[in-house]
């Protein structure tokens, strides 16, 4: 998958580069600094002493030595000073940098540690949005591998306030499947009853479950119009071939639809150049069923729409699978946002959207 956040020490990971967190001299430190010296021996000290230092938001690349890496691209972040001191710039230039120098070493897959969030005392959820933002944009203009790893208690300070929603949207259907009366909003906790804001979100939410059904209302009269209008066999044989289409031919189809190239596809998708390759020249591909999920998210797929592409590939939704219910949680209500949903994803500790 093109973009993973993950929590691991930064040392143990099998990629071509691994960044690290220095400071100006490249000489070593602490935190994840020393930890990297510590795994690669002293050749890497060796090495860096050869380099006259880094300036703040620039780049430099060493070999590993001992750890699994191939690469270690040293970047030095900016110190905190309150935030107008032209920190978030220096911080998305270490970012670009560094990606922009593993591209030119041919690099494939590159893990970031969370640069200046510890000694050099960078907000956390801060830092950690910038890595997003500035990783993402990057990706969308290149075909890399790029994990941010965190590291210890770090918490994902989620942009998404439907988690809680989702949470309660799980235990309905959960209860629902228990044959339970469904409920379709759990109570809100005692003292924090809010009895008119649960009633407009309440009567948005079935607005927006009506617009949806509106529209494959209506895409179900236009196609049986246009049926209508073309002589019976050409209908016949049309949906004959719509029958017969498999997910990858499925797939491409709707790429065409919405007028997007298969670059801006698959890169919204989170989904590998290699993979999509795969699946393009294969008309019998069998994708996983998260693959197909991203996918939908990326082409802004109803519903209706998304369990058709679903059976296309052998798959269909599971009331029983929390992965599938966060999903369909946000695709019910049209928020097409792939970001979004692998942050509730990865919360629930659940394998994110796209694939490797
Ligand atoms: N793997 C992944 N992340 C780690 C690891 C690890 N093994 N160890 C720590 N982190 P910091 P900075 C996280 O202080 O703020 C050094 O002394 C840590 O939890 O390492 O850029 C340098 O020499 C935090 O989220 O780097 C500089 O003088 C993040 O890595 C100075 O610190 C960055 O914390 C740089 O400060």
């Amino acid at each position: 998958m093109p973009f993973q956040i993950v929590r691991n020490d930064i040392t143990r990971m099998q990629v071509d580069a691994i960044v690290n967190a220095a400071n100006s001299s490249l000489l070593g430190g602490g935190g994840v600094d020393g930890a990297i010296h510590a795994a690669a021996g002293p050749e890497l000290r060796a090495e860096c002493a050869t380099l006259g230092g880094c300036d703040v938001g620039e780049a430099k690349i060493t070999a590993a030595y001992r750890l699994p890496a191939k690469y270690v691209i040293h970047t030095v972040g900016p110190i905190w000073r309150g935030g107008g001191n032209g920190e978030r710039e220096l911080l998305t230039a270490c970012y670009r940098n560094a990606l922009a120098l593993a591209e030119a070493n041919g690099c494939e897959t590159v893990a970031f540690p969370l640069i200046s969030a510890g000694a050099y005392g960078y907000p956390e959820s801060q830092a950690v949005a910038v890595a997003e933002e500035t990783i993402r944009a990057y990706l969308m203009e290149h075909d890399l591998t790029v994990y941010l790893v965190l590291y210890g208690p770090t918490e994902l300070p989620t942009r998404s306030r439907v988690l809680l929603e989702v949470l309660r949207y799980i235990g309905w259907a959960r209860q629902a499947a228990a044959g339970a009366m469904p409920a379709p909003m759990a109570p809100p906790p005692a003292g924090t009853e809010d009895r008119p804001r649960r009633k407009r979100e309440a009567e948005q939410a079935i607005r927006v479950e009506e617009a949806a059904r509106e529209k494959a209302r209506r895409q179900v009269y236009a196609a049986a119009d246009e049926a209508m209008a073309t002589p019976l066999m050409a209908a016949v044989e049309e949906l004959l071939k719509r029958t017969d289409e498999g997910f990858s031919a499925a797939l491409l189809r709707l790429i065409d639809e919405r007028g997007m190239t298969d670059a801006q596809a698959y890169r919204r998708a989170n989904v590998d150049r290699r993979l999509f390759s795969k699946i393009r020249s294969n008309p019998d591909y069998r994708p996983s069923k998260s693959t197909v999920f991203a996918f939908a998210v990326a082409l802004r797929l109803t519903l209706p729409e998304t369990e058709d592409l679903l059976r296309k590939a052998g798959f269909a939704f599971s009331d029983a699978s929390k992965s599938d219910l966060v999903v369909k949680f946000f695709l019910e209500r049209h928020l097409w946002d792939i970001d979004e949903i692998n942050e509730v994803l990865y919360q629930f500790d659940l394998p994110l959207l796209g694939s490797l």
